[in-house]
Order: structure tokens, then sequence, then C-alpha cells
């Protein structure tokens, strides 16, 4: 994504991860594994002189030798199936999963297929945004400041302000603050505060959010980029048949932040008076760049495990250095 632009207002970004991505290319092309508890393994490696297989063969597992998990339906999640499984694995805690295989080319995986959808995905919202970011073969970061302008100008605020309320999880609501509790493997695994779809506890803040917004031009933007964000996702499912989870904030970090806070099929809206609420308990790792051996560096030298705990460490070594 090219620099966003610096006008007087922060500008809006809305960020989309693809619910379970293999497994919802291949319900894509195989309508059978609508529904059902199933999962995408990998090619057993070692198994040179197999014949490949390509998208259109009959890729489905039934036993013998298989690579591990990389995608589980959130169905199988439901059934206690996981990525750090082996098929048969799986097929102990659900006998029922359904295990396709990635395509092989060459005796290798061949990812086209997944490729190819999301480059399709990117192709859709780059239709109504100023800039798209691809972030992995899943993710992308759209601004979508002109679009909620335009929105903003052309719908009544009563009207948007109802669209973006009954689609949109509020970052700092009770229910995304504790789903912003939970580490970054339990989030992938999904739990119940994270898939909460209650509607009662969605609209929990927006009744308030409505009203201080009414003299909050930064926030009423944001609000018209949920609408935003609301109606990509939607196209996105009617037009590909994939469903995605968003998030909309000021910026990429917060607005993956919150796009993960409740998947799938789900939105997030992060106001900025919800960033220190929201940061305060945050496990390190659930910051994008400090899942890995990064994260863990910065989590051993500031003996932290939360964002709030972090930054105590970081001030105080400011302090230190200038005398304050
Ligand atoms: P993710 O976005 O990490 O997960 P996901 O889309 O399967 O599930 P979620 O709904 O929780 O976002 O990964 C996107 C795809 O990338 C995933 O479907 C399969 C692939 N992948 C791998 O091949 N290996 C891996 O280790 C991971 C993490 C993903």
């Amino acid at each position: 994504m090219p620099p966003l632009q610096r006008g007087a207002l922060p500008p809006v970004v809305g960020f989309i991860d693809m619910d379970c991505f293999y497994v919802a290319v291949e319900r894509a092309r195989d309508p059978r594994l609508l529904g059902k508890p199933c999962a995408v393994v990998q090619y057993p490696t070692g198994q040179r002189g197999r014949p490949d297989l390509r998208p259109e063969d009959d890729r489905w597992r039934t036993g013998g030798p298989m690579g591990g998990i990389i995608a589980v339906s959130y169905e199988a999640r439901a059934r206690g199936v996981t990525r750090q499984m082996s098929g048969a694995e799986a097929k102990k805690v659900c006998p029922e999963v359904i295990l396709v295989q990635v395509p092989t080319a060459f005796g290798k995986a061949d990812l086209q297929i997944y490729k190819d959808a999301g480059d399709a995905v990117v192709d859709l919202l780059a239709s109504r945004c100023d800039a798209t970011e691809k972030r992995s073969v899943d993710e992308v970061a759209i601004d979508i400041t002109g679009a909620a302008e335009h929105l903003l100008a052309s719908r009544a605020a009563a009207e948007l302000g109802a669209a973006a309320s009954a689609a949109t999880h509020l970052a700092d609501s009770a229910l995304s603050v504790d789903a912003a509790k939970v580490t970054r493997s339990s989030a992938r695994q999904g739990h119940d505060k994270q898939q909460s779809r209650d509607t009662s506890e969605l609209a929990d803040g927006w009744e308030e959010v409505l009203r201080r917004a009414a003299s909050d031009p930064v926030a009423w933007r944001l609000i018209a980029g949920a609408v935003v964000v609301k109606e990509l996702r939607q196209q996105v499912e009617s037009t590909l048949g994939f469903t995605c989870s968003g998030g909309v904030a000021t910026n990429k970090v917060l607005a993956k932040l919150g796009c993960g806070l409740h998947k799938p099929n789900q939105q997030t809206l992060l106001l900025p008076h919800a960033a220190p609420v929201l940061l305060k308990d945050l496990p390190l790792d659930r910051l994008p760049g400090l899942g890995g051996d990064f994260g863990q560096a910065v989590k051993s030298r500031h003996f932290a495990d939360f964002v709030s705990a972090s930054n105590r460490r970081a001030s105080s070594y400011r302090c230190r250095g200038q005398t304050c």
C-alpha cells in the first residue's frame, strides 16, 4: 500500500482476514465440504515416486501416510482438531473429519489454487479501496478513506449508525476485552469469547459511541468505514463464496488487531479511545510482528507478557536515562 495520505484527519484503514482460508478454497471447489468438519493436510514428505495430485483429482485422504494439518474448518475446531495435529491424530479426536490434501506438482505442494483465490479477493477489494496491501496469502490491509467519505456524503447519519452497529463489535466492549486477553495460539484455535454472536453483546456500547460521534468527525469516518468493510465482506462472500473477518481503525496495526478479536465472519471497530483499553491486558504475542522469535525476545528483555507491562518497563528505562 503506498503511504497513506496525510490530511487533517487520520485515514480510515480496514483489515480483511479470510476465515480458515485453504478450507474455504476447497469448499468453493467442492460444496460437499460445506458445513462439515474438515481440514487441509500437507502432502506426505519422503514419498518419492507418488503420482502428483492435481487440483481437480480426488484429494480426500482416508488413511495412509499424510502430512500435517495446515488449515482447519471451524466445525472441526469445535470438535478438538488443531493445526498442530497430524491427519491421523485429527481422525482420533474427530472420526468424521474430512481430510483434503493440498495439490502437488513435481512432487511438491502446489499452492496455486490458494494464491489465485487470495488474488481474486484483493482484486475485488481494490475496486472500492484507495489502496490495498496484501499482507499474506489471506490477509489484506485496505485504505478505505475515500469510500468512507463517500458514504458520509451520500447516506444519512442514522442509516450509517444503524448499519455499523448491527454488524460490528466495538473493540472496547466487555466481550472484545475478554477476547483480547487470550494468547495468539488460543485465538487461532478459536474460543468462546472470540466467536460469540449474541446481538445484545454486539450492541454493547454502541449507543454511547453514536452519541459521542455526533461531535467527533474521526469517529464518524471510522463508523462509515465499518459500513464499507461490512459491504465489502458481503461482496466477497456473494461473489467468491468466501467468508472473512474484518477490522477498522486509523492504522494497519490496530485494524489487524481488531480484525483478530472476533472470528469467523465478524468484524470489529477500534475507535481511538478504545486502543488503551484494549492494549492494557493484551498478550504481547497478539501484536502484529510479535508472534514469533522477535516477540519472545521482546518478552524476555522486558520481563513482560502484556503490552501494558512492557510499556511500564520501557518507560522506566527511558526515565533512568533521562534523570526524570
Ligand atoms: P491463517 O490466516 O493463519 O489461518 P486460517 O485462515 O486457516 O484460519 P483463521 O480463520 O483462524 O484465520 O492462514 C491462512 C492459510 O495459510 C491457511 O488456511 C493455511 C495456510 N497456512 C499454512 O499453510 N501453514 C501454516 O503454518 C499457517 C499458519 C497457515
